[in-house]
């Protein structure tokens, strides 16, 4: 986090001295402008007359994680402009991403992970965000305004960020299990065969994995890799399946005791069943976030706009934490957030818990080691 911080400071100022584009950086920010010019660029005489808004779509398809927007939302923003969101959910980045190099044209707004960001820049898959249509842009916190996946945000707006890491059923454990051990130690691991779930999700579980060996999640080590592919292999036969979008519900309804898991989708269900809790492994876990972007290939960028625009309102960011019981990068937002939610250490940890955390990053010529190994994993037995 703290490099994260640094980093977007360093962006930050980079890109308020170069250019009158100044976005959310911290104290004296300016209101964001679609027109930034260079400090040559002669005043002009006269005001230009706003050009015509182009007009809404009526409809507006959003690709999103599951259980990750207020519901309500979707009925007020048709209310307030007349636009029906039709949303479908995804698993895991690899599988947005692949829907997408496949020549998915429908949507207009997506919900990638940092990494996935910048591969997604790289591959010419996201348009640039005019921040014009953006008024609301100045309510991103400033830590987050400067991503290093993303620096200015001129392709996405963050929308909620979390933590990866244990939640488990308090009922069963004396102590929470605080450390990756739990999932990949022999001993502490078989004591719950069959009774916990690991994430449907390359980079999380690998990166579980490399943590637990003691290595970088970002790791590009054949060797190290190898490692991990190996241990994950060796830990299926105790789990007992790779999920990421029911497994909160799988650990409410008993079906298992502990998953590896992301916070927010924890404590939604604690919310109902008090028996529910969460761990931040106290070797670090993964710090995320994820943002509002759009495809190139989008049937309506500027209905698109209006949408991300309208989720960086104050009180409906906080909405959406809310529901979604995951951090709000949105500043304004915090008012409205519940207290509960912002007091709750591993849900908003405290700077020593942040320290250990680490980003997954873009692993470039790594990616395909990645996926064989994961492939490996999947085909092995049992
Ligand atoms: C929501 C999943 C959280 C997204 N169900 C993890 N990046």
């Amino acid at each position: 986090m703290r490099q994260l911080i640094t980093r977007a400071v360093v962006v930050c100022l980079i890109v308020g001295t170069l250019t009158t584009l100044v976005v959310a950086c911290g104290p004296g920010q300016v209101e964001p402008t679609a027109v930034p010019t260079s400090p040559t660029a002669a005043p002009t005489e006269a005001p230009t007359p706003e050009p015509e808004k182009p007009e809404l779509a009526k409809e507006l398809h959003l690709y999103n994680w599951s259980e990750y927007i207020e519901p309500q939302v979707f009925e007020d923003f048709e209310a307030e402009f007349g636009v029906h969101v039709v949303e479908d959910t995804f698993a895991n980045n690899e599988e947005l991403l692949a829907k997408l190099q496949a020549g998915a044209t429908g949507y207009d707004v997506i919900v990638p992970s940092d990494y996935m960001v910048e591969i997604m820049i790289e591959e010419g898959l996201l348009v640039e965000l005019d921040h014009g249509n953006l008024s609301n842009i100045g309510n991103i916190d400033p830590k987050f305004a400067n991503p290093p996946y993303d620096p200015g945000m001129v392709h996405c707006v963050p929308y909620l960020w979390g933590t990866t890491g244990i939640g488990y059923n308090g009922e069963v454990f004396e102590e929470p299990p605080d450390s990756w051990a739990y999932l990949f130690d022999s001993d502490l691991a078989s004591q719950h065969a069959g009774k916990f779930t690991m994430l449907n999700d390359v980079r999380e579980t690998m990166g579980a994995a490399l943590k637990y060996l003691g290595y970088s999640l970002n790791s590009t080590n054949e060797t190290e890799l190898q490692a991990a592919r190996d241990l994950l292999i060796q830990q299926k036969q105790w789990i007992h399946s790779y999920d990421a979008e029911q497994y909160e519900d799988l650990l409410s309804a008993d079906e298992t005791v502990m998953a590896h898991s992301w916070s927010g989708d924890i404590f939604m269900v604690a919310e109902e069943d008090e028996r529910l809790w969460y761990a931040i492994p106290k070797e670090g876990g993964v710090i995320w976030a994820d943002n509002l972007c759009i495809p190139a290939s989008a049937p309506s960028k500027y209905t698109a706009e209006v949408f991300i625009n309208y989720l960086m309102r104050p009180e409906v960011a906080a909405a959406n934490s809310n529901f979604a019981w995951y951090a709000s990068p949105n500043a304004k937002a915090e008012e409205f957030i519940e207290a509960e939610i912002l007091e709750e250490p591993a849900i908003y940890p405290p700077p020593e818990v942040l320290e250990k955390m680490e980003w997954l990053e873009d692993v470039g010529e790594a990616t395909p080691l990645y996926e064989r190994m994961w492939t490996e994993v999947k085909a092995a037995g049992p």
